[in-house]
């Protein structure tokens, strides 16, 4: 099993620059690359990532995708005057010629190629190339919005010929349109595209109406392009998660890629003068870390836009810690996607629905009316400022973002990294961890008796019970102490044992704990009411429970075949887990469980991205293989392993739709149509 990130970065492509005055392409500097590597070494993640030497791409390779006219005209700036390149430069749309530049882009193609060779060769896990010239509005034919080849379709194109490679996930989050990539792959089912864009109705730039959400593919592409535009400016941290959780993350699932290459501009983070956007750097690390749960963890970033220079080099190394394995930072500001990115998020589902098993059963009669709707909502928040006044205020949000990012990378916290994982030594099972863990003494028996006695003594009636919770109490103060991050205990008796660990939080002080249950279990009532979230996955009905925001029962019997537990995941737990936003989770697998242990995995390495990554884990003490899967997930030692995909019933899709109903009040992030509420 591959581990290991690469990082490429060669100073030679700060060579490539703008020799006259053009105020369309002076946000294309050197120092993008520059800065973000200085914050990498900076933050000492240079030195934890494998070296890998940039090289430039043959001719063939570029030949791949664009047409020899285009790398003529490419190669022949090299000995061209300023006169010349100021010419040949004006053909395009936004791109300047530099004697260096046909250099340097060649080796912005050679360092994304040997990305991929070092990630398809098990070399590394991952990795990221810091480049430039940038890639994705390259066309075949043409150089376009500072883009002169098209990197990453060129290394799409390159690892299906290499490699036999036929599913490939392009993940464009830069805050343009790459339509470059999109005119390149169009026809292609092997390539799955999703990109999402700052679009305003078509007003912002390249302002094309195949930017537009039913731009789908053609031919036999047709489904494998996906189209999310932002109808505003100001997106954030919650509209971002919302397009993963209900767009990207179920297409890309069930599409089940063999390599994922990100085109990663950070143009869509704060601060940046092109995309106005509001979405802060830990975004990026919950990106990063959603995505690498495909393919087997095979994840190549590859740098797009950003120009910012601060939130583009702070998002860049959240990136790259990510990639490293570290624990992702809690996310801040309100969980609730804002109206006109649920619009969005919607009117891409609904243009996908007969190409995507999930989306499948959506009902989306009531769209008819969402384009005047639309423009409604966009004459309710007019934006006049003329091109010379939005430069002055630019200049004045610039250093503002920068004074804001300077404070609010400080109050960031980075929780023992890398991830630590304890577990306790008493029983024979958790000798069988096939990974590396951290053992952790367990607390003596009297001690134990002391602490039952005087907070726990309803819960726990039997003295048996007394050893489980000595293990589960010394893990968790591990975790409270952040000593390690998550930990996995072993019990006779689960629901006891949560109970008490979750009582034990509070006390702590967690104002919000996220209590997931796998199986038949009693629920013990707990005290803490509002401090504690549950939700009960079993597969019969539970009676008696009051409607209660803070406990929701989730029936699901997962299908004999298969992993179809996905869309639950995606659709409605992880949605409720970010909108609430613990300060610990607590996984607890009991006795008749309803989900194979694919299910549980992916329960597991999704909920990772939460709570500063600090999870509990109680696991029935039969289950020895549950124990084995949830310690691989939890060590992130091994690549991410779900078990087949199989495609969810209608029933239980429609389970889901009504769940989300049900909550999408009080858990905003479910949110993904707009039919109710306004
Ligand atoms: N009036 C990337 O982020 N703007 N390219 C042109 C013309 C070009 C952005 C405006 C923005 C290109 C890789
Ligand atoms: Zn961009």
């Amino acid at each position: 099993m591959a581990s290991g990130t690469a990082l490429i970065y060669d100073e030679e492509m700060t060579t490539h620059k703008l020799l006259w005055s053009d105020p369309v392409c002076d946000i294309e500097v050197p120092e993008r690359l520059s800065s973000s590597y200085d914050q990498l070494k900076r933050y000492h993640l240079v030195e934890r990532c494998v070296h890998v030497p940039a090289r430039e791409a043959s001719q063939e390779e570029i030949l791949l995708v664009h047409s020899s006219e285009h790398l003529e005209v490419a190669k022949s700036t090299q000995t061209m005057n300023e006169e010349e390149l100021k010419k040949v430069s004006g053909n395009y749309d936004a791109f300047f010629f530099h004697p260096n530049t046909y250099c340097c882009a060649r080796l912005a193609v050679g360092a994304t190629l040997e990305l991929v060779d070092a990630v398809m060769s098990g070399k590394v896990r991952n990795g990221m190339a810091l480049v430039r010239p940038p890639g994705h509005h390259s066309q075949r034919n043409a150089a376009n919005g500072f883009c002169l080849f098209n990197n990453v379709a060129i290394a799409a194109e390159y690892a299906k010929l290499k490699y036999g490679l036929q599913r490939i996930l392009i993940v464009d989050w830069d805050v343009h349109h790459g339509q470059g990539t999109q005119y390149i792959f169009e026809e292609d089912p092997s390539v799955l595209y999703f990109s999402w864009h700052r679009y305003e109705h078509q007003e912002f730039w390249p302002s094309l109406k195949e930017s537009d959400y039913d731009a789908v593919g053609l031919g036999k592409g047709k489904g494998f392009n996906i189209n999310l535009p932002w109808n505003k400016v100001g997106m954030g941290n919650s509209d971002y998660l919302a397009a993963f959780f209900h767009v990207l993350l179920p297409m890309a699932f069930e599409f089940d890629p063999e390599l994922v290459i990100v085109s990663s501009g950070y143009d869509s983070g704060i601060g940046d003068p092109e995309g106005q956007m509001n979405a802060t750097p830990e975004v990026f690390a919950h990106l990063t870390h959603f995505v690498m749960q495909l393919a087997n963890g095979k994840l190549c970033v590859i740098l797009e836009g950003g120009y910012h220079l601060k939130s583009l080099s702070e998002s860049v190394c959240m990136t790259v810690r990510t990639l490293l394995g570290d624990p992702v930072p809690q996310i801040t500001g309100e969980m609730a996607p804002c109206l006109s990115a649920v619009e969005s998020i919607q009117n891409v589902r609904a243009a996908h629905k007969s190409y995507w098993k999930w989306l499948m059963y959506e009902d989306t009669s009531f769209l008819q009316n969402l384009s005047t709707k639309s423009l409604l909502l966009k004459k309710a928040n007019p934006n006049p400022s003329t091109e010379h006044e939005s430069k002055i205020t630019n200049n004045d949000e610039t250093v503002k973002v920068e004074r804001f990012l300077e404070l609010h990378m400080k109050n960031i916290l980075f929780p023992v990294p890398p991830i630590k994982t304890a577990t306790t030594d008493s029983r024979g099972s958790v000798h069988l961890l096939p990974v590396p863990v951290h053992f952790v003494k367990e607390i003596d028996k009297t001690e134990i008796k002391a602490l039952v006695s005087g907070f726990y003594a309803d819960i726990v009636k039997e003295d048996k019970n007394l050893l489980s919770l000595g293990s589960i109490l010394a893990i968790l103060d591990k975790i409270l102490k952040k000593e390690v991050c998550n930990g996995i205990a072993e019990s006779p008796t689960c629901s006891v044992s949560v109970a008490v660990a979750l009582r034990h939080s509070v006390r702590f002080g967690f104002q919000r704990v996220l209590c997931i249950f796998v199986g038949d279990m009693e629920i013990i009532p707990n005290t803490e009411d509002g401090k504690i979230l549950m939700i009960h996955i079993c597969e019969k009905e539970q009676s008696g429970k009051t409607r209660s925001k803070h406990y929701i029962s989730l029936n699901w019997k997962e299908d004999a075949e298969g992993n179809d537990f996905f869309p639950a995941v995606l659709g409605f737990i992880l949605p409720v887990a970010y909108s609430y936003q613990p300060n610990l989770t607590v996984i607890a697998v009991g006795p008749n469980r309803s989900l194979g242990i694919s299910g549980i995995s992916l329960l597991f390495s999704l909920l990772q991205g939460l709570a500063e990554s600090r999870i509990l884990a109680v696991i029935k003490d039969t289950e020895i293989n549950v124990m084995q899967s949830v310690a691989k997930a939890l060590v992130g030692a091994s690549a991410p392993q779900f078990g087949v995909y199989v495609p969810p019933t209608q029933e239980k899709v429609n389970k889901i739709k009504i769940l989300r109903d049900q909550f999408q009040q009080e858990w905003k992030m479910l949110q993904c149509s707009v039919k109710d509420g306004i």
